[in-house]
């Protein structure tokens, strides 16, 4: 079973940075499926909400040295 949220990215300033998040993502255990938009600054995540919390991705993006919040 899996969810998807969508995030706001902010920090983002060349195209490595949306593959480089892209790709940190997609070997998060509980993701099925990461997207990063560079020019709409953000991502959208299918993940499994036994293996992974919207705050564990957000902290992910954080860590990498961009600030992420869910979108809502
Ligand atoms: Mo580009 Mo992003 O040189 O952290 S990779 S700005």
């Amino acid at each position: 079973r899996f969810e998807k949220s969508e995030f706001d990215i902010y920090g983002m300033t060349c195209a490595a940075c949306s593959t480089r998040i892209e790709k940190v993502l997609n070997k998060m255990d509980g993701i099925k499926q990461a997207t990063v938009n560079l020019a709409a600054e953000s991502a959208s995540v299918e993940y499994n909400p036994g293996e992974v919390t919207i705050q564990g991705i957000k902290d992910k993006i954080n860590k990498l040295g961009y600030e992420a919040k869910e979108k809502g």
